[in-house]
């Protein structure tokens, strides 16, 4: 259902995201309705709004219209939320049961309302409280296999895919990555944000010329190469997970790009969890990873045999050559994630929140280290069991 309202973009508060639920006739007329802001992302409102009597609930979310990380100065399209309702729909059509669904939409506000998922814990204050997610790579490496495919020329009459990626084009939020994740933090720019003790390695980075131009073909892998309908920002903030359930939130990032950016950006988060764990504890974490790549890349060769339409489908070597490419730009993207994440402008509570200082010097010193070796040796690891091997190195 799309609602049609005449009104100017107004940000909520919570009574007016009361007043909003009240016009959606989702909950009975005389529901007593209470409300509570519950964003803690960089960019929206989240209203979760909850009959106390009835037990009915929903979520409101809504963009603003600046980087609420950052404040008013930095502007940022509304547009994204109309594109984040549209991609939970399309996702929604290959795996129904791994996103929200969306009740309404409202362009002029830039409102989604949607499912509730309260019952359910962000994935990255789970893990970092080291709670067991037994599904959360079984489900995600199926999510990925879904959604990648099904949006991807293998799938898809070359009509409808380019229409997609006209509906998709997010150029401001694909610029927010360019600059985050693929450029500021190889350079001396003003957005990074690292602790002092780590400027030698920081240094290091911006020094590297091979880094730099391994980077420099990855971002122009992203910039380019319109395979699939990426969620786009597929960290384990934008999971909601719990021991039976697991839901991908938040595709307000989606467009056009590289196959393997969302599979790297998620096994980059796993990563840094298996750099703060020790001994049972990463052994999951390492399986967890093992098993994201192994779900996702057997899936896709199950979709690609019983769905592929491309007419060289059936030729020798090119399924192979395929998954050998995502591979390789997956570890490349990790490896970018990685080290945007340790020195650049937007954070992982995984690692700030260690408060011992000797120890968190440590991780994002081996967060570093990991980026830059993914990057770099990307064409040397010939499958998942060998960046196992890597990660396993740290610890010895
Ligand atoms: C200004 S936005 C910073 C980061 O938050 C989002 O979740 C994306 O990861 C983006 O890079
Ligand atoms: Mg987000």
């Amino acid at each position: 259902m799309t609602i049609a309202t005449k009104k100017q973009y107004e940000s909520l508060t919570e009574e007016r995201a009361i007043l909003y639920a009240k016009g959606l006739h989702f909950f009975s007329e005389d529901a007593e309705l209470n409300c509570r802001e519950i964003g803690d992302g960089n960019l929206n409102y989240v209203f979760h709004i909850k009959d106390a009597q009835s037990e009915r609930s929903l979520i409101i979310k809504q963009a603003l219209p600046y980087a609420k990380v950052v404040g008013e100065s930095w502007p940022l399209t509304l547009k994204r939320a109309t594109i984040e309702a549209n991609a939970l729909k399309k996702q929604a059509k290959f795996v129904a049961d791994l996103v929200p669904t969306v009740y309404a939409t409202d362009e002029e506000l830039a409102i989604t309302v949607m499912e509730d998922l309260s019952h359910l814990k962000i994935a990255r204050e789970g893990l970092i409280r080291l709670e067991s997610y037994p599904k959360l790579s079984q489900d995600i490496g199926e999510y990925l296999a879904q959604t990648l495919f099904h949006t991807s020329d293998f799938a898809l009459h070359p009509f409808e895919k380019k229409r997609l990626v006209s509906e998709f084009s997010n150029p401001e939020l694909c610029k927010i990555t360019e600059d985050l994740i693929f450029t500021d933090p190889f350079f001396d720019h003003e957005t990074n944000d690292f602790e002092p003790s780590l400027r030698a390695e920081v240094e290091v980075i911006w020094n590297n010329e091979r880094l730099k131009l391994e980077v420099a073909k990855l971002k122009r892998s992203f910039l380019t190469e319109a395979e699939a309908l990426l969620h786009g920002d597929l960290h384990t903030g934008s999971i909601f997970a719990s021991e039976t359930e697991t839901k991908v939130i938040d595709p307000e990032f989606a467009f056009y790009g590289p196959f393997g950016f969302d599979v790297g950006i998620f096994l980059a988060n796993l990563i840094v969890q298996s750099i703060t764990r020790e001994a049972e504890a990463r052994n999951i974490i390492l399986q967890h990873i093992e098993q994201t790549w192994g779900v996702f890349s057997s899936n896709f060769s199950i979709l690609w045999k019983s769905k592929g339409i491309e007419s060289y489908n059936d030729t020798k070597g090119f399924e192979e050559y395929i998954l050998d490419k995502v591979f390789r730009d997956t570890l490349g993207f990790a490896g970018c994630e990685l080290i945007r994440r340790t020195i650049g402008l937007a954070h992982l509570k995984d690692l700030d929140a260690i408060a011992d200082e000797e120890q968190r010097l440590r991780f994002k010193k081996q967060a570093l280290q990991v980026g830059e070796e993914l990057i770099l040796k990307r064409y040397d690891l010939h499958s998942i069991e060998a960046v196992i091997a890597l990660l396993e190195e740290l610890h010895k």
